[in-house]
């Protein structure tokens, strides 16, 4: 009998700096666990960082989660956006300003994307400790192509400001 093709691994960034950080991450977490097709595999620990971008802000609260992904990567993205959507996000703020939750797609196995609504891998993973971290944790094995091996970048990348959310 046919087996039935496998899932792709899907990686997701999750950032918030306003209205409970720590409480929107975890909301975002189980929304996640409901989008229908997808199932959380793992999720990282909750890490503190100072703000990249408008100094003016509070601290972020972040994590990665991995989920294995029965639907398209579109589909997933715009799941992921209306799950913001519905934790009360509000855009059209300046950039990189606070948000109560960004759900952001970093990687999805086999899949690279240049469109305007999704780029993937995500750009900026290489370059920011608050996912390289949280990433390692969870999948120290991966190699996302045209960025590296995550466990390399993340044993490169500075982390003096990166620390553990209180509990
Ligand atoms: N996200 C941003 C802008 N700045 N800074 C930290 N520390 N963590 C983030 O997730 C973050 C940020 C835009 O998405
Ligand atoms: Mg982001
Ligand atoms: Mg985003």
């Amino acid at each position: 009998m046919a087996q039935p093709a496998a899932k792709p691994f899907a990686y997701v960034g999750l950032g918030s700096n306003l209205d409970d950080p720590a409480a929107q991450i975890r909301a975002a977490l189980d929304a996640i666990g409901r989008i229908a097709g997808i199932r959380v595999l793992a999720v990282s620990s909750l890490y503190r960082s100072p703000p990249m971008g408008p100094p003016e802000q509070p601290e972020y609260c972040n994590a990665v989660c991995v989920v294995e992904c029965g639907i398209a990567p579109s589909m997933l993205m715009s799941q992921l956006l209306e799950i913001e959507r519905q934790a009360g996000r509000v855009r059209g703020g300046e950039h990189w300003g606070p948000r109560r939750i960004d759900l952001d797609l970093l990687h999805v196995e086999g899949v690279s994307s240049a469109t305007a609504g999704l780029r993937l891998p995500h750009p900026g993973i290489a370059q920011r400790n608050f996912v390289l971290a949280p990433l390692a944790e969870i999948a120290p094995q991966l190699r996302i192509p045209g960025v590296g091996a995550v466990a390399e970048l993340a044993a490169r990348i500075p982390r003096d400001d990166l620390s553990m959310w209180p509990i």
